[in-house]
């Protein structure tokens, strides 16, 4: 039974398959409308504060560790950071801890704009406890920033290493003076031809700035800057890998309590952001090459890894079934090669489907309190690669069997929209409740967050599917072999 239902879905899918890239340029972030006279007020300063940036991976990883001292009379808990607003589009992950308390969790964050247009927006980082006047907290403040890497040249021969160029601040944008910062970039090697120098005067120090060291450039040290204050550096560095970004993910996860199935699909459309080909694509040389596994901008291959049990397997792209890829099962993991009929060089983009199925019971627990279950799924699962994968946006949706009521999930992964409907599937009476969530700017170290679905499903709503399959005679005999496996797969749940 399971695989009918799952067919429907793939059929669904696959007539959005061409045109599902839609709407990529609509408004992202849900605000808080701010007028326009607002500014942050001066209750903190920043005492001290460290921005690295990592670019190992294809997109940049930003850290800010900040100790920030209430300056005003009484107990204060807004921290603004405020961004460019062609910046802020492309943050993703933004996360706020405690540096010396990281056991509290990540602290409530908003984005706030302004009601006429701006060039700045804020986030808004609320902290757990207000801070008392005079005492000092360290913030540990880490987001990414996507689709912020220039390929210069853009385009070289196919067996060239590839040079990115980022833009940054030298001084971290901040709403309130910082009295000392600086600025340290952690490249993948020591490759790196190009870099802004600022006057030496601007330092504390009065020395050539940046510093180099090996694969890291300090900017820096700079003394009470001001709020607000930018100073705009490039680097140009070494990066001979791809620059993988999908610019819409589509995952699908159905649950079927009759089949005891979880049944995933995902629907990729990626592109290689990295350099273009400056000639044609020569096969032969690639071929030639290929052996020594020379290091490639080109995208040649995906490993998909998925949770033991995973059977089934299916990748298929806009001709079909693709054979090259590889599967294979594990007890700690099952791991799907994936390899794309071509090396996708950057500019170029390759779409794909890829789905599979699992035992239910390991993702699913009936809870004591009777006809309610619990759902708990990685929020993303997708490749896993050195260095890296940032997902532009990622609409997941949960389906969940019919007559299921109650919808509610959690899950730290930052939503930026959430909706329940009814997907109806050519089997059913009512449709299927379906829960649909939104994420935008996710990057591939977000794989490991879980995803949990809580919903009501009573028991009689085991009941509709069958009789409208069988009608009339078989009904009662259906019903019973039904209701039978609903009970082993419950079992089965609470023994796992
Ligand atoms: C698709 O390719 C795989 C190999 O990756 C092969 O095992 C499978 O039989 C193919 N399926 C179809 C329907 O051609
Ligand atoms: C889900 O969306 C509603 C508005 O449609 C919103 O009020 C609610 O806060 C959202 N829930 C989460 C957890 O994002
Ligand atoms: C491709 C596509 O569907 N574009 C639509 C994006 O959204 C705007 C307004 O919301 C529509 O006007 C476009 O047609």
């Amino acid at each position: 039974m399971r695989s009918i239902s799952f067919l429907a879905g793939c059929i669904a899918a696959a007539s959005s398959f061409a045109s599902a890239e839609l709407n990529q340029s609509k408004p992202l972030l849900s605000k808080q409308v701010l007028p326009s006279t607002f500014t942050p007020p001066q209750v903190f300063k920043n005492n001290n504060l460290v921005k690295n940036i990592n670019l190992d991976k294809a997109y940049p990883r930003e850290t800010i560790n900040v100790i920030i001292e209430n300056i005003d009379s009484k107990p204060q808990s807004e921290y603004y950071l405020p961004f460019e607003t062609s910046l802020i589009s492309k943050i993703g992950g933004f996360e706020v801890r405690d540096k010396k308390a990281a056991e509290k969790g990540i602290f409530k964050v908003e984005v706030v704009g302004f009601d006429a247009e701006s060039s700045t927006e804020f986030y808004k980082v609320t902290l757990p406890e207000p801070l008392a006047p005079n005492a000092q907290q360290t913030l540990s403040i880490a987001y990414s920033v996507l689709s912020s890497l220039h390929p210069v040249p853009a385009q070289i021969a196919q067996s060239d290493k590839q040079y990115l160029q980022y833009t940054f601040s030298a001084y971290t944008s901040s709403a309130y003076v910082t009295e000392k910062q600086r600025t340290k970039v952690k490249f993948p090697n020591s490759d790196v031809p190009d870099y802004t120098s600022l006057p030496s005067e601007l330092n504390d120090e009065q020395k050539a700035d940046p510093q180099k060291q090996g694969a890291t450039l300090t900017y820096g040290l700079y003394n009470n800057v001001p709020a607000g204050a930018l100073q705009p550096v490039s680097v140009r560095y070494e990066f001979t890998k791809p620059v993988t970004h999908a610019t819409l993910l589509e995952r699908d996860m159905e649950v079927s309590h009759w089949g005891g199935n979880l049944a995933s699909e995902e629907r990729y459309w990626l592109v290689n952001q990295g350099a273009g080909l400056k000639n044609h694509f020569s096969r032969v040389e690639w071929q030639k090459q290929s052996y020594m596994n020379p290091p490639t901008f080109a995208l040649k291959g995906l490993n998909l890894p998925l949770h033991p049990g995973a059977v089934d397997p299916y990748f298929t792209d806009d001709i079909g079934n693709v054979s090259t890829s590889k599967f294979r099962p594990g007890k700690r993991e099952a791991l799907l090669e994936l390899k794309p009929r071509y090396p996708v060089f950057g500019t170029w983009k390759y779409s794909f489907r890829v789905g599979w199925n699992a035992d239910l019971s390991s993702y699913l627990r009936k809870l004591s309190a009777g006809e309610t279950y619990a759902l708990k799924v990685p929020f993303l699962e997708g490749p896993r690669a050195g260095e890296g994968i940032s997902y532009g946006r990622v609409n997941l949706r949960v389906i969940l069997p019919e007559g299921a009521t109650n919808v509610k999930f959690s899950t730290t992964v930052p939503i930026v929209e959430n909706s329940t409907s009814l997907h109806k599937t050519f089997m059913d009476t009512l449709g299927r409740t379906t829960l649909s969530l939104t994420a935008i700017n996710l990057v591939d170290e977000f794989r490991d967050r879980d995803l949990i679905v809580t919903y009501d499903y009573p028991w009689t709503a085991g009941y509709r599917k069958p009789v409208v399959i069988t009608l009339g005679m078989f009904a009662l005999f259906a019903s019973i072999w039904v209701l039978g496996s609903i009970d082993t797969s419950i079992g089965k749940s609470k023994k796992a």
